[in-house]
């Protein structure tokens, strides 16, 4: 296959000037680090659910609040999620990497988030609906399994959630999709979309960024690559495209990264060079990335959905 210069992304995601927007500089209690944040809108306000390092090097989840997603952001003065090992086990060395998804059906969010358990992360749901009491439901998926979403609306009746378990005896991870009748009892396991090989951006290891955004097109789909180098990993995003009322059809998938650790705060930090969004938000035509640098803050990049769209609909056909 040949590179095409015609379908060559120039900037789709804008980087907001003043990044990061969030460090631990703006924390209320003294942590680590914070990061790869979970995005919704409540009452008209921001809300990012940012994945927050303690100084034992566990994490927690915290919400910060803005009007304009962007500046005075009011934080939690104390975490709005933390672990609960006394009661789930499988949460002994944290809490991470929370994508949110309003499920109107339910009047409810649900959070999936990565439980570190003695043996391995894997998946847990808890559901909320005003950020200050949850209601956990468990793990959903064993160790290992992480970079879980859930869809907002239901397929045939059917719940549907993207994740990315980890197989001992293969070097590739993709993206898997499952099935469930009632959130907490998962099927129909089937690979969604694979790593690719060799000298992709994106072989051997992917996985989900932001949850599926519903779109005119069908289901966007933000996920990123792992690649390994001899200097360590480099964590980049792509775009695919997802039938809108079949989502196990992937109909496009971008061929070039669209997003990839540039600034600074993405390049060192606790984990250079990484970008790794846990949300997205629409309002009106502009899409906005909220994403962790380099594990240790939080940026955003902001992009014209039309401009997306147009752009993954140049993409190869799958
Ligand atoms: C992944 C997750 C993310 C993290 C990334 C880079 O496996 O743990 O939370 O940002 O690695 O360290």
């Amino acid at each position: 296959m040949r590179y095409n210069p015609d379908n060559c992304y120039r900037t789709l995601f804008k980087r907001y000037e003043a990044n990061p927007i969030l460090t631990c500089l703006d924390w209320p209690y003294p942590v680590n680090s914070v990061f790869n944040p979970g995005a919704t809108m409540v009452n008209n306000q921001y809300l990012l659910l940012a994945r927050v390092e303690d100084r034992r090097g566990f994490s927690h989840l915290c919400a910060a609040r803005s009007a304009n997603g962007l500046t005075d952001w009011e934080i939690d003065r104390q975490p709005t999620l933390a672990p609960w090992p006394e009661r789930y086990p499988e949460e002994t060395w944290g809490i991470e990497d929370p994508r949110v998804t309003w499920i109107e059906d339910l009047g409810l969010w649900v959070v999936a988030y990565t439980a570190y358990s003695e043996a391995g992360p894997l998946v847990s749901l808890a559901t909320t609906k005003d950020f200050i009491n949850f209601q956990r439901h468990g793990p959903v998926m064993p160790p290992e399994d992480k970079d879980a979403a859930i869809f907002p609306v239901k397929f045939k009746g059917r719940y549907a959630m993207l994740h990315r378990p980890v197989p001992a005896s293969s070097v590739r991870k993709h993206i898997w999709i499952s099935f469930s009748p009632d959130l907490k009892h998962w099927g129909d396991h089937q690979v969604l979309m694979p790593a690719r090989t060799g000298g992709w951006w994106d072989a051997n290891k992917i996985g989900l960024s932001s949850p599926p955004l519903e779109t005119s097109e069908g289901w966007l789909i933000l996920y990123h690559g792992v690649r390994e180098t001899v200097g360590g990993c480099l964590y980049r995003l792509g775009l695919a495209l997802l039938d809108k009322e079949d989502p196990t059809r992937v109909l496009r998938r971008s061929d070039q990264w669209i997003f990839g650790p540039e600034e600074p705060y993405e390049k060192s930090g606790d984990v250079g060079n990484v970008v790794f969004p846990c949300g997205w938000i629409l309002h009106d035509d502009d899409l906005s990335i909220f994403y962790g640098g380099a594990d240790s803050c939080v940026a955003v990049a902001i992009a014209s959905l039309s401009e997306v769209l147009e752009f993954i609909k140049r993409c190869p056909e799958r």
